[in-house]
């Protein structure tokens, strides 16, 4: 344990369990842009029966998904509603703008990741000759940049209300939907039900190596799969991805609940102990966020870093620390004494 190093920097570096590497092996394939690929197929329908869709597709990763998702609710011009910490706005490289002609118009997350819904209502275009139209409204559960936040069913519901009231359609990367089931304790359908379309991510804490699903009505599939064609997103024997994500489904959803309890576990350990600033109370899901004092935040990563913790730098004075697959009780007390003396050497 003493030279182990303990990367906390996300969910997403999560090696494939066994299970998955021997379905790997052995799955069933053919080419999945014709549709011929059984396995890819099979996890399609498993998805969208979990999320309580219509149909779903498989897509190489969740800023893929959410892509195909924005260019097939929003024609050119359009504008998207989202949160101004949301990982869309941030983390995808501006894609929808680039490749989409989309507008990202920001409303105030609340540190829980929640929008507004009056903030929201605001937002939504007249139908004036000088504005862009609205054409989409995102949500993100569990919440990437606020710590992990779960949005409950009404916290979805009293945004989607408001969108539905406009006619304008509702998107939720789910990329930890999941987690947020899991740390309700409800099935993940219902958190799912008032979005006209989820990504939810393979690749994070179920552990796959790649892979994301986006569903929706299958009016709305037929069309996105059209759009992941056309950003290179066909691909052929993708039943090599899709059955260790049969594999995830089926065996690695309820474990999450074990990395909600180690972020918990860590967060207490470390909480009121300068010059990190934290909440433990604020741990939902599987991430903990940290606030540095009184040193630079990129300076207390690298001392964690050289103590063999890996942390991510999310800006500011914040780190961030993802528990994960891989990563037991045993590792988060030992990543917790090390934080604590390179703490104690850094207040
Ligand atoms: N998040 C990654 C990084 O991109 C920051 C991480 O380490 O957390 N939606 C949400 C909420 C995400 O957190 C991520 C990945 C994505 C979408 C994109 O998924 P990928 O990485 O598969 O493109």
């Amino acid at each position: 344990m003493a030279n182990k190093i303990i990367d906390l920097r996300s969910d997403t570096v999560t090696l494939p369990t066994p299970a998955m590497r021997q379905a790997i092996a052995e799955a069933e394939l053919g080419d999945d842009v014709w549709r011929e690929d059984p396995t890819v197929n099979r996890l399609e329908a498993v998805a969208a029966g979990k999320l309580g869709k219509e149909a779903a597709l498989l897509t190489a990763s969740g800023t893929m998904s959410n892509l195909v998702a924005l260019l097939t609710h929003c024609q050119r011009g359009a504008e998207v509603l989202l949160g101004d910490e949301a990982h869309i706005f941030h983390y995808e490289v501006a894609g929808a703008a680039a490749l989409g002609g989309l507008g990202l118009r920001t409303i105030s997350n609340d540190s829980r990741g929640r929008l507004h819904p009056k903030d929201v209502e605001e937002a939504i275009r007249l139908p004036d000759i000088h504005h862009p139209r609205t054409g989409l409204v995102c949500l993100e559960n569990t919440h990437n940049r606020c710590g992990g936040a779960v949005l409950s069913e009404a916290d979805t519901e009293a945004v989607a209300q408001v969108a539905r009231r406009w006619g304008i359609p509702v998107h939720l990367d789910g990329a930890r939907i999941f987690n947020a089931a899991v740390a309700l304790g409800v099935p993940v359908a219902n958190l799912a039900c008032q979005a006209d379309s989820v990504a939810f991510s393979l690749c994070k804490g179920l552990a796959c190596p790649v892979g994301s699903l986006l569903c929706g009505s299958s009016e709305f599939i037929g069309r996105a799969r059209k759009y992941r064609k056309m950003v290179g997103g066909g691909m052929r024997q993708a039943g090599i991805i899709a059955a260790a994500g049969l594999v995830a489904l089926d065996t690695m959803v309820d474990r999450l609940q074990e990395d909600h309890d180690n972020a918990k576990l860590l967060a207490e350990g470390l909480a009121g102990l300068p010059p990190l600033r934290l909440d433990p109370a604020s741990v939902q899901s599987n991430m903990v966020n940290l606030e540095v004092e009184g040193i630079p935040a990129i300076e207390f990563q690298g001392r964690l870093g050289q103590a063999g913790v890996l942390a991510t730098y999310m800006g500011g004075q914040r780190l961030r620390l993802v528990t994960h697959y891989g990563i037991e009780r045993a590792d988060i007390e030992e990543a917790a004494q090390r934080i604590r003396a390179v703490a104690s050497v850094s207040g």
